[in-house]
This record gives C-alpha cells, structure tokens and sequence, in this order.
C-alpha cells in the first residue's frame, strides 16, 4: 500500500503516477485515508465512476465520511477512460473530416478525393491524451473535494458493510454498488480473434492500422458513433443491425434526415440482419464475416469488426457475495431511494440499467448519498433530454410527430429546412459551425423540428440535428416537463444565429390564436 494522504501531488504528478501504473500494472494500491479522522465511514463506494464519486461527493458535502475503492490508479471510471470522452474524439474528428470531403479541394481544403485517414493515431493520440482527465479527477477529488479513497487494486465484497483490498478489509454503516457495466461480447465462435473489438478494448488494444472495411455489428448509438467514424476515415462501413438503425430517435423526419446523410457519404446499412460467423487466419486475426440479412446470406472480407451489442452488469459480486436481487439481464434491482433488496446496500449507475447515461449515474450517486444521510429521497428518471452523434450532432426531448400525432387532435410542426416541394435546398437551419455547408452545400446544414401541441400551445417535442444545441435542450428540457408554451417560448432571448431556431420560430407564429405549422 502506497499511502498518499499527506501528499498533495498536482495534476500533473498524478499524471505521471497513472501512466506508470496504467502500464506496468499490478502495483500497490494508492491510499488516501486520513488516519486521524476517527469516524466511523457512512459509506464504502465501490466503484469511483461517475456513480460513485458524484455520490461520494455529494455525501461528502453533506458532512458524511465516504470512502470510495476502485480498480484504476484515477476516479471517474469508464467515461474518461473508454466511453464519453474518447466517443467525444472519434465524433469530433467525423465531423471534421465531413467538413474536409465535402469542400474537399475548394477554398483552402485539401484534396481528400480517395484518401483514407489512419485510425491507429487518432487512438493512440486518445490513449495519451486520457491521462490527463484521469490526473484531473484524482487532483479535483482529492484536494478539491476532500475524497478518502484506495484506487489501483479490485475490491472484494466481504459482506453488507464490508470490502477488501489488497489484503486490507475496510468497513462502513452502508455499502454503495457503483461497479458499473461492460460491452457484451457476441456469443459466436471467433468473437475473440484479433480484429474484433468493442468501445473498450478498441481504445485499449487497437494495435494495427485496420484494413479499407469496417463491419459494425449493432444499431443503437455506440454503433452508430463509431460507424460514422470509421466511415469519415474513408472505409467502406457496413453496419449490421437486428432492428432499424438509429430506432431509438422518436421521429421519424429526424430518422430521415439522418440516414439520408449516413447514406450519403456511402455507409450501408443491413438492417434486420444478424451477424452469424467470423472467420479467422492462420494467426488469429479475423478475415472474413459472415451476414444473414433479409434477402440471403453474404460474407464480407475485413479485418476489423466493432461490435456494440448492448452491455452487462458487473454486478456477479454483488450476486455470489450477498444474495442481491437482480433482473432478468444481472442488474441490480433498486427503489427509488436506490436501496437494493439487501438493508444498506444500495446500487447506482449503469449496474442498475437503463438509461445508461453520465446524468443518471451521477444523479444516482447523489440519491444515494441524501438517503443515506438520513433524508428521504427519490430519484425517478421520468423524462429526459437525449443526444447522440452521427457525423452531426443530434439532440432530441419529448415526443416525436408521430408519437404526439396519436396522443393530441392538433399537432402543429414548425421545422427547418420547410418542406419544399421544388427540391430546392434552403440554406437553413445554419448557425456555427454549420456556415460553410449552409452556403455551399445547403443539404447539410442540419434539420430541426419543434412539434406542438396547438391546443394548449405546449412544446412536447424537439429535435436537433447540426451542432452546438446540447447545452440548449438540457435547459429547454425542464421548461417543456413544466410545460412551456410557444408563446412563453417566442418571449425568450435569441443569441442570433442560434444553433436551434426554435424561439425565433415560434415568435413567428405566436402573435396568431390558431397556431399553423411551417
Ligand atoms: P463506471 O464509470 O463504469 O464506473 C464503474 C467503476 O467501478 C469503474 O471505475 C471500475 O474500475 C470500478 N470497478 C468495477 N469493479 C470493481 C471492483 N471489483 N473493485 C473495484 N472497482 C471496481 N453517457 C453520456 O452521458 N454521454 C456520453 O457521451 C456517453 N458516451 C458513451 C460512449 C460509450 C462508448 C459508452 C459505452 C457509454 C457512454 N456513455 C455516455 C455512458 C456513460 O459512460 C456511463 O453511463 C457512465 O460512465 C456510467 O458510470 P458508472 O459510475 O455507473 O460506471
Ligand atoms: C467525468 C467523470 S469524465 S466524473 O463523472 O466526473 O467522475
């Protein structure tokens, strides 16, 4: 054990502490416990992600003594490390090279024709580039935030109240599950050849530049993601899908205007198809695969399959050690006070399933620590905002038009680019980063869609393809859950050109007692 509690290391020393870790492995854990606090802990974390350390943090800042353990040298768990932050790189850089094939050659753009941009860099560029938020959330938690914790060695769960580590058992009044969730692997032979990977180990373990096809097995946002990525670099992309790609955006139009783009740029889509074999060489390195799609069965040639299937709960621990309930798929069971069937033991993030996104996982984390600091809380996830990237960024909240068409009589859409039966493409939406598309190649500046239910005049829905209105949906959110209107909408502020044209759209429309789309 490596006790670092009297240590007060910059970000950049833990920097150089992690990478070291990160690659020789196997060193003694980093303890930061401070021995003359003679408390007893009000909680054992185990697992310092986004779960366990906003809970942790919360707890803290609530006058309670957390503990948090993790496997890795740095908190923050899976986000920095393999999810958020380098699916944030892989889609910055589609959207880049979009920009760079579609004005390829023109103004001071490069000639891009036929060119194919080497994967291997952008991730070993990532894998460098990860250890800095590792440092930062070490340093933040640590000096900032007042955490105790013991990172770089897994924990055993010994019973209800108590974890070891690294020989070292460690007890406290409750214990937090926050171990989260891994990629599910596909269950076919050759699943693990060399070649095959998912978000983890594709960051973790590409170590070759992959081939001029890419075969991406799955059809939600991961899939997609890397999709677009892959295709931006200049492979032929095939994405191989049981259902409809991009099923989970809830209109219609949006779904249009998406794979219309994907398709565009040359990606094929298989949906209702199932990848049913890989084939490998005489070194294990896969080469060829094998698809049942609706109209027959095809192999495609490639050393590269990504595979983004769904994930699994680490919650077998958790199973043998206490007996918690869980559902059908291994997560964990909770109320909505994030208590699991076993008394103070309670579960958070993705161990306990869908969503599985970073707001839910930090937001269960805090749950967990009101609870358990003796107030009475309940987190139901309801209704929220939600995103994803193609080679666009896409941002979505409440009902899509065909949904609010079966529940209002009077659906009033108000949407850019209009409709336009000449086929002539409007230079809008446009706003940042979307300029040059807006003037040279109007088709691309992105697609929006407010959709209305007139008789009240209440938002129910909007959608965002085009870049920069994340921010805005998470705030135009809440607004719409307490039921914003058009007209409250169109009494708002515009920061001209904004990303969505939502509130200058509705100002449009709002002086009139019959809404009418457009
Ligand atoms: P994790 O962050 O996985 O934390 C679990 C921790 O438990 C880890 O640090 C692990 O080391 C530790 N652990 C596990 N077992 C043990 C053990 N035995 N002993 C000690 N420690 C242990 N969400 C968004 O909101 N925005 C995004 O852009 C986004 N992009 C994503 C991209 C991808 C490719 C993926 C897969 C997910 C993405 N997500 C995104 C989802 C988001 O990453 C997760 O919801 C979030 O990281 C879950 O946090 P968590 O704390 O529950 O789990
Ligand atoms: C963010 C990780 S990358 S955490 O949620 O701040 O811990």
């Amino acid at each position: 054990m490596i006790d670092v509690s009297r240590t007060h290391w910059s970000a950049a020393r833990w920097a150089e502490e992690i990478d070291r870790r990160l690659t020789d492995g196997g060193l003694e854990p980093l303890v930061n416990i401070d021995r003359e606090d003679t408390r007893e802990f009000d909680a054992i974390f185990l697992g310092g992600g986004a779960a366990g350390r906003f809970g942790a943090s919360y707890l803290r800042a609530m006058g309670g003594r957390p503990l948090i353990v993790d496997r890795w040298p740095f908190l923050g768990g899976s986000c920095p490390h393999h999810a958020c932050v380098p699916h944030h790189v892989f889609s910055d850089v589609a959207a880049q090279l979009l920009l760079e094939r579609t004005f390829s050659g023109q103004l001071w753009f490069q000639d891009m024709h036929g060119k194919t941009v080497s994967i291997l860099p952008i991730v070993e560029m990532f894998r460098r580039g990860r250890t800095g938020p590792h440092a930062f959330m070490n340093y933040q938690s640590k000096e900032q935030l007042d955490l105790e914790f013991v990172l770089g060695s897994p924990a055993t769960i010994v019973d209800a109240h108590t974890v070891s580590v690294a020989g070292q058992t460690y007890r406290a009044k409750n214990l937090v599950l926050a171990s989260g969730a891994r990629a599910k692997t596909l269950s076919l032979d050759g699943s693990h050849l060399k070649g095959v990977f998912d978000h983890a180990t594709l960051v973790d373990c590409l170590d070759y530049e992959p081939g001029p096809t890419a075969v991406v097995v799955g059809g939600g946002k991961t899939a997609i993601e890397y999709a677009c990525f892959f295709n931006a670099t200049g492979r032929r992309t095939i994405v191989v899908s049981r259902d409809r790609p991009l099923a989970l955006i809830p209109d219609g139009d949006t779904r249009a205007y998406l794979l219309d783009r994907m398709q565009e740029q040359g990606m094929e889509f298989l949906p209702g198809s199932e990848l049913i074999a890989l084939d490998g060489d005489s070194e294990g390195r896969v080469k060829s695969v094998r698809v049942r799609t609706p109209s027959g069965e095809i192999e495609v040639a490639t050393d590269f399959v990504f595979t983004a299937v769904g994930m699994a709960p680490n919650s077998e621990a958790a199973q043998h050690a206490l007996g918690i309930d869980v559902d059908a798929n291994g997560f964990i069971r909770t109320d909505s006070r994030m208590r699991t069937s076993v008394p103070d033991v309670y579960a958070v993030g993705d161990l306990v399933g869908s969503p599985m996104e970073m707001f839910k996982a930090r937001k269960g984390g805090m749950y967990a620590a009101r609870n358990i600091m003796g107030e009475e809380a309940h987190y139901h996830v309801g209704d929220y905002p939600d995103f994803l990237h193609t080679h666009f960024e896409v941002c979505w909240l409440g009902l899509g038009e065909e949904q609010a068409r079966e529940r209002y009589d009077n659906v009033v859409v108000l949407k850019l680019p209009p409709d336009n039966p000449d086929g002539i493409h409007v230079a809008l939406p446009a706003g940042d980063r979307m300029m040059l598309y807006a003037m040279m190649k109007p088709h691309l500046s992105g697609f929006q869609k407010l959709v209305i239910d007139g008789a009240s005049r209440r938002i129910v829905g909007a959608f965002h393809v085009g870049s920069g209105a994340k921010d805005g949906f998470q705030y135009l959110a809440p607004m719409v859950r307490r039921g914003l209107t058009v007209d409250e909408l169109g009494e708002m502020d515009e920061l001209f050109l904004n990303p969505s044209y939502f509130i200058q759209l509705c100002r449009l429309r709002a002086g009139s007692k019959v809404l009418r789309g457009m």
